[in-house]
């Protein structure tokens, strides 16, 4: 949907709206847990470069993703979006009920949360130097997290299995290839197991991210282009 477009139509009965970008990590937080869990939802693709006026009534801050359920009811902020649907939908629970285990899962969400912003700065990087100084903090980032897995001893940042906070930080790990950054992970081979983990989910792998398309997007996206929402289409 782009500037222009006609506003949809209200959310049917059992059935959400994720209002989405194809390419973008943050709403694949919530397809991830959409998917995880099975609810039946429909996406509507953003132009995050040319939007409809009417999305800005969905999201004051014009930024994907959104959820809109049949009550008309709207939610925004991934992180948010994610524990929204944990909570209201059955079926698999992907946080913790016991209350030190989910704080484990948000102190790790702090530790990650350097890495988005990390990226965007690597991306609008112009020289050698400065791509350089980036994936050294990239590697001081994986670090801190590669010392969760190590003390605890676990697959998963959760514990054994595949919960949220797997979920909330894998976009961005998919991405590392597209990005040319797999050698940030070569110092954490806990991480590198994870990942290989995380690609055996269900949910991960019917997310698939396809490099060449990717770079396309990226390079179009950072030239502004109106088109680049659509690349590969
Ligand atoms: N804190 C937000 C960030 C979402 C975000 O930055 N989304 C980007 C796409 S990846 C966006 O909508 N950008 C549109 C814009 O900047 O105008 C969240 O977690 O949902």
């Amino acid at each position: 949907m782009m500037l222009g477009s006609a506003p949809p139509g209200p959310v049917p009965e059992g059935l959400i709206r994720v209002y989405s970008m194809r390419f973008c990590p943050f709403a694949q937080r919530t397809r991830l847990v959409l998917t995880a869990k099975g609810i039946k939802h429909e996406v509507i693709n953003i132009n995050l470069k040319n939007k409809p006026e009417w999305f800005f009534k969905k999201n004051p801050t014009g930024l994907v993703p959104v959820l809109e359920n049949s009550q008309g009811q709207l939610i925004c902020e991934s992180a948010i979006t994610c524990e929204y649907l944990d909570e209201a939908y059955p079926g698999k629970k992907l946080l913790p009920d016991d209350p030190y285990e989910k704080a484990c899962q948000k102190m790790v969400f702090e530790l990650f949360s350097k890495v988005p912003s990390l990226v965007g700065s690597f991306i609008r990087s112009t020289n050698k130097e400065e791509r350089s100084g980036l994936k050294e903090e990239f590697r001081k980032e994986f670090s801190k997290l590669e010392e969760v897995l190590t003390n605890k001893k676990t697959t998963f940042f959760g514990g054994n299995s595949l919960s949220m906070i797997d979920y909330l930080i894998w976009p961005w790990f998919q991405r590392l290839e597209a990005l040319e950054l797999t050698e940030c992970v070569d110092h954490t081979p806990k991480i590198k197991l994870w990942m290989a983990a995380m690609r055996e989910d269900p949910a991960v792998s019917a997310l698939p991210i396809d490099v060449k398309t990717f770079r396309g997007f990226l390079n179009l996206y950072l030239q502004n282009s109106l088109e680049a929402c659509d690349y590969g289409l």
